[in-house]
C-alpha cells in the first residue's frame, strides 16, 4: 500500500494527535458515578463539585476552621467555606481546584467573574437527565463504569428491584467489605441466608461463591474490584487470600470477568478528615506477579497508588499478558505524574495499556478530568510518534486513530469481553 499520500508531516503531528485524542470517545473504566435509577447517591452539580473530598483535604491547609465546625455544616455551607478559602482568599492552583474552573469553562461560564451565586443559578436551571447528556457529550465520554457495593444498603435496595439502568452506566462488583472486613460482613451474609462461619469452616467458601454468583447475575458487572493496602500479600493465612484464591478468582474465571486490584491505599491516616483522610504507601509488586503467574486463566486490571510502583507495574505487564495496567489513580492523577507514568507506559508497553480513568465522584468532574488527561496523553503520544517519524516511519492519521481508540476503548473492551485478546497476543514478545 502506498502510504505516502496520507502521511502526517512532522510539523502537523502535534495538532493532528491532539485533534484525534479530542475526537475519540472514551470508555471511562472506573468512576464512582451512578445512573439516575440510584437516586441521590448519584452526585452532580456545583456544591457537590466543590465538596469533592480532594478539596476538603485542601481547605484545612488554608483555613483555621476546625474539623468539628466543618463537619457540622450542611453541604451548601461547606461548599461556601471551601469556595471562600480556596478560590477567594487563595489562587486555585492545585489540580482539584483548577478542575472546578475547567468545568465552569466547559459549560460556558465566565471564570473571570468568579461569583458562587451566579454559578449556582446556572446549575439550578439544569435537570439531571438533560444535564447528564450534556456532560457526556461535552466530555466526549461514551460510557462510564460505576463502583457498586452490594453491602451498601442504599445500593442494595436499588439492585434488589432489578432496575433498568441507563446503558451508558456499566456495573462493577466492588468487594472491599467482603475481602477487608469479614469480621463485620459475615453477619450480613448470614442474615441474607448464606451459611457462612466467621472462621471459614463448613460451607463458607462455597457459600461466598454462591453470594458472588448471585451478584454477578443481579448486576451483570464488567469486572470485580477491590482496593488494597500496601502490605497486601498473597498467599498468606488471611481470610482475604482464601477468598481471592477460592471464591473471587474462580467466579471471575467462570464468567470471563477481570479482577481489578487497586493497590497502595492506607485508610484513614487522619480519621478526622473522613473520606479525605486516606493516604498511600508503596506496595510489593512481586505479589501482583505471583497472582498473574499462578492464575494464568484470570485477567487482572491493576492500578498502583504510589509513584514508586509505576515502573515496576509496567515491567510486570511485560512479563504477564494477563495483566493490564490502568489509570493514574487518585494521588497519581496530577499533570506532572500523569505525564511521567504515560511516558513510561508507552516506552515499555506500546499501546497495550489503559492510560486513564476519571475516578469521578460527581458527574460534572468528567468535564475536567478528561480534558486535563487528554491534553497530557496527546502531548506524550505526539512526542513518541515524533521519534518514529524521525526514523522515516510513515505515520498516517488512520494509525493514530487506531492507536487512540485502543487506548480509550478497545483495550478495555477486549479485556472485559472474556474472549482471547488478539491485541495482546500480537503485540507482546
Ligand atoms: O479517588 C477516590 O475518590 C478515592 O476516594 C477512592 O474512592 C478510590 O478511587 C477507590 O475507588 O477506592
Ligand atoms: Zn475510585
Amino acid at each position: 500500500m502506498d502510504r505516502s499520500r496520507q502521511v502526517i508531516p512532522l510539523e502537523q503531528l502535534g495538532a493532528t494527535v491532539a485533534r484525534v485524542v479530542r475526537e475519540t470517545p472514551v470508555v471511562d473504566m472506573h468512576t464512582h458515578l451512578y445512573s439516575e435509577q440510584f437516586g441521590a447517591i448519584g452526585l452532580w452539580g456545583l456544591d457537590e463539585l466543590i465538596n469533592y473530598h480532594y478539596l476538603i483535604a485542601e481547605i484545612f491547609r488554608f483555613s483555621p476552621i476546625s474539623y468539628q465546625e466543618f463537619w457540622s455544616m450542611d453541604t451548601p455551607r461547606q461548599a461556601e467555606a471551601i469556595w471562600k478559602s480556596l478560590f477567594e482568599q487563595n489562587s486555585p492552583l492545585s489540580e482539584a481546584t483548577r478542575g472546578i474552573l475547567t468545568v465552569l469553562q466547559q459549560l460556558g461560564l465566565d471564570a473571570s467573574q468568579p461569583d458562587l451565586q451566579t454559578f449556582r443559578d446556572y446549575f439550578r436551571q439544569q435537570n439531571r437527565r438533560d444535564y447528564t447528556d450534556k456532560v457526556f457529550k461535552l466530555a466526549n465520554v461514551k460510557s462510564v463504569v460505576m463502583t457498586n457495593d452490594p453491602f451498601d444498603p442504599v445500593e442494595r435496595a436499588v439492585w434488589m428491584k432489578a432496575p433498568e439502568l441507563d446503558p451508558r452506566f456499566r456495573a462493577v462488583l466492588r468487594l472491599d467489605p467482603l475481602l477487608l472486613k469479614w469480621g463485620e460482613t459475615h453477619q450480613e451474609l448470614s442474615s441474607w441466608g448464606y451459611a457462612v462461619e466467621p472462621g471459614l469452616g463448613g460451607q463458607t467458601l462455597a457459600e461466598v461463591r454462591r453470594f458472588l454468583e448471585d451478584w454477578v447475575k443481579r448486576m451483570r458487572p464488567v469486572y470485580m474490584a477491590v482496593s488494597l493496602p500496601p502490605d497486601f500479600r498473597f498467599p498468606d493465612p488471611s481470610v482475604r487470600s482464601q477468598f481471592i484464591a477460592h471464591c473471587v478468582l474462580p467466579v471471575c474465571r467462570e464468567h470471563g470477568l477481570p479482577f481489578s486490584m487497586m493497590i497502595g491505599v492506607r485508610k484513614l491516616v487522619n480519621p478526622a478528615l473522613r473520606l479525605a483522610g486516606d493516604s498511600l504507601g508503596p506496595a510489593d509488586m512481586s505479589v501482583v506477579e505471583r497472582l498473574c503467574g499462578e492464575f494464568p486463566e484470570n485477567r487482572f486490571l491493576v492500578s498502583m497508588l504510589a509513584r514508586e510502583n509505576q515502573h515496576a507495574l509496567c515491567v510486570a505487564a511485560r512479563k504477564f499478558r494477563n495483566l493490564m495496567p490502568f489509570g493514574c489513580w487518585w494521588f497519581m492523577n496530577n499533570p506532572s505524574i500523569i505525564e511521567e507514568i504515560t511516558r513510561e507506559r508507552f516506552e515499555l508497553l506500546g499501546t497495550s495499556f489503559i492510560p486513564q480513568h476519571s475516578d469521578a465522584r460527581v458527574l460534572d468532574q468528567l468535564l475536567y478530568k478528561w480534558p486535563h488527561s487528554r491534553a497530557i496523553i496527546s502531548k506524550v503520544l505526539a512526542e513518541k510518534y515524533a521519534g518514529l517519524v524521525q526514523t522515516g516511519w510513515a505515520l498516517t492519521e488512520a494509525d493514530v486513530r487506531r492507536d487512540v481508540k485502543k487506548l480509550f476503548e478497545d483495550n478495555f473492551m477486549a479485556w472485559i469481553s472474556g474472549a482471547p485478546n488478539p491485541l495482546l497476543q500480537s503485540t507482546l514478545p
